[in-house]
C-alpha cells in the first residue's frame, strides 16, 4: 500500500516563508541537486540557507556526498532570479517512503515554482555515451513505476491533480531548449551534451550484468537510482520539468558471461585462457566524476537562467 501522503502545507510553508526575506519569497526555478553537484549554491546570490531538520514534513538524506538543506538566492545576471535549490534529495532506497522524496517538490510548486531542474549522477549503459557526459533526458522507463512503486499511488489530494497523468510530454521541450542553446553560449564542444531515456531502479544495489544488459535492449541510455518520483510530482503539480543526467561512470555489461567451467577445462588441459577482469562501480568514482562536472552543470543551469530572464 502506498504511504499517506503528506496534504498539510501550511506548516511547511510558513516556516519557509519566516526564514526568508521579501524578494526569495517566491523563486521561479527549483532546482534539485544531485551527488556532488550541489556546488550550484555558490553560483546563488543573496542566499539563505534553511536546513531540512528545521522545515516540517521534510525529511533528512543520509548518503555520503549530499547535503541536507534549501538554498534560496537569486541567479543569472542582473538583477537575477529567485531560485530554490535542494542541496541533497531523498531517495526511496534510504527508506523514505515515496510521499516523502516528492513533498519537496510540492512545496517548491506552492511557493511559485514555475521550471524544474533536476541533476543527478547516473550510469551509462550506451557505449556512444562515454563517461563525463551531461545527458538531457527526453523519456524514462520506471519499472518500479510500472509494477506498482509509483508516488502518484493513493487518493488524489488536489482537485487540480489529473487522475491519470499522461507522460508523454514530461520532459519539457521549451527547457530542453534552453539547456542547448545554453551549451552553445557557454562554447561547450558538442560532444559535452547528449540526449537520453533514462532508466530508474530503486536501487541501493547497482545492477548486475544481466540486469545491464536488460536495460539496454529495452532501449534505456542510462540508470539511476532518483530523479523519477520527482518528475511525476512535478508534472501532478503542472511544473515544467528537465533533467540532466552527469554521466559517472559505465555499467558493466560484459559482451559475454566469464565462463569458469572454460576456465576450469583449460586449467586441467593445460591451456592458456583470458580471464576477463571483474569490474565493479564505486561510489567514490560517481562523486569524483561529479566533482570534476560539476562546474559545468554549474554554468548549465546559471546560462538557462539567464536566458529565461532574457525570454
Ligand atoms: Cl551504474 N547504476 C545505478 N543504478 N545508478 C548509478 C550508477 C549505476 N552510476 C551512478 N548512479
Amino acid at each position: 500500500a502506498p504511504d499517506a501522503a503528506i496534504t498539510n502545507f501550511g506548516p511547511t510553508l510558513e516556516a519557509i516563508r519566516s526564514k526568508l526575506p521579501e524578494k526569495l519569497q517566491n523563486p521561479q526555478i527549483g532546482i534539485i541537486c544531485g551527488s556532488g553537484l550541489s556546488g550550484l549554491v555558490d553560483t546563488l546570490r543573496e542566499v539563505e540557507i534553511i536546513q531540512y531538520e528545521d522545515i516540517p514534513g521534510f525529511g533528512k538524506s543520509t548518503v555520503l556526498g549530499h547535503k541536507s538543506a534549501l538554498a534560496f538566492g537569486l541567479l543569472g545576471s542582473g538583477d537575477g532570479l529567485p531560485v530554490v535549490a535542494m542541496l541533497g534529495r531523498f531517495h526511496p532506497y534510504e527508506g523514505h517512503g515515496l510521499s516523502t522524496v516528492v513533498f519537496p517538490v510540492r512545496v517548491m510548486a506552492r511557493l511559485g515554482v514555475k521550471d524544474v531542474i533536476i541533476t543527478n549522477a547516473a550510469g551509462s549503459l550506451n557505449p556512444d555515451i562515454p563517461v563525463g557526459t551531461i545527458v538531457v533526458i527526453n523519456d524514462h522507463i520506471a519499472l518500479p513505476n510500472l509494477t506498482g512503486m509509483n508516488p502518484l499511488l493513493g487518493p488524489q489530494t488536489s482537485p487540480d491533480h489529473p487522475r491519470f497523468l499522461p507522460l508523454s510530454d514530461a520532459y519539457s521541450v521549451p527547457l530542453r531548449r534552453l539547456i542547448f542553446l545554453a551549451a552553445n553560449k557557454l562554447q561547450l564542444p558538442q560532444s559535452a551534451l547528449a540526449e537520453g531515456t533514462y532508466a530508474w531502479v530503486s536501487g541501493p544495489t547497482y545492477e548486475t550484468p544481466a540486469e545491464g544488459r536488460f536495460l539496454r535492449r529495452v532501449g534505456a541510455d542510462v540508470v539511476g537510482m532518483s530523479t523519477i518520483p520527482e518528475v511525476l510530482a512535478a508534472r501532478e503539480e503542472r511544473l515544467n520539468v528537465a533533467v540532466m543526467s552527469l554521466v559517472t561512470n559505465f555499467v558493466v555489461i560484459p559482451e559475454k558471461a566469464r565462463s569458469i567451467r572454460a576456465e576450469v577445462d583449460a586449467e586441467i588441459a593445460g591451456r592458456e585462457i583470458e580471464k576477463p577482469p571483474v569490474q565493479v562501480v564505486s561510489h567514490e568514482e560517481v562523486l569524483e566524476i561529479g566533482k570534476q562536472k560539476a562546474e559545468v552543470m554549474k554554468q548549465l543551469v546559471q546560462q538557462v537562467a539567464d536566458l529565461k530572464l532574457a525570454q
